[in-house]
């Protein structure tokens, strides 16, 4: 394991990233996912956050959750995503 100062200079170039998290995501995987897209975001990077599943609705209150990609129901398009990512990030 390499310390986390090795990986903040990379953050200066804006890049391409993809988030993702485990299968059925509950509220700290998607809210952890959806805060760091935010953050990357500020920073002037592009962020799409991709789940390997759908996650129940009652968390669809969460700020930036319609923009959550369901790769099981859009999965050419996570696929897309996924090729043209710098970075990908597990949360
Ligand atoms: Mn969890």
């Amino acid at each position: 394991m390499r310390p986390i100062s090795e990986f903040y200079p990379k953050l200066s170039t804006p890049a391409k990233w993809v988030i993702t998290m485990h299968q059925k995501p509950d509220a700290d995987a998607l809210g952890s996912s959806l805060g760091l897209k935010t953050a990357l975001q500020r920073m002037g990077h592009e962020a799409t956050v991709i789940s390997p599943t759908n996650w129940p609705g009652f968390l669809n209150w969460m700020p930036g959750c319609s923009q959550v990609i369901d790769f099981e129901s859009r999965r050419a398009f996570s696929e897309s995503k996924i090729l043209e990512a710098r970075w990908c990030f597990l949360s």
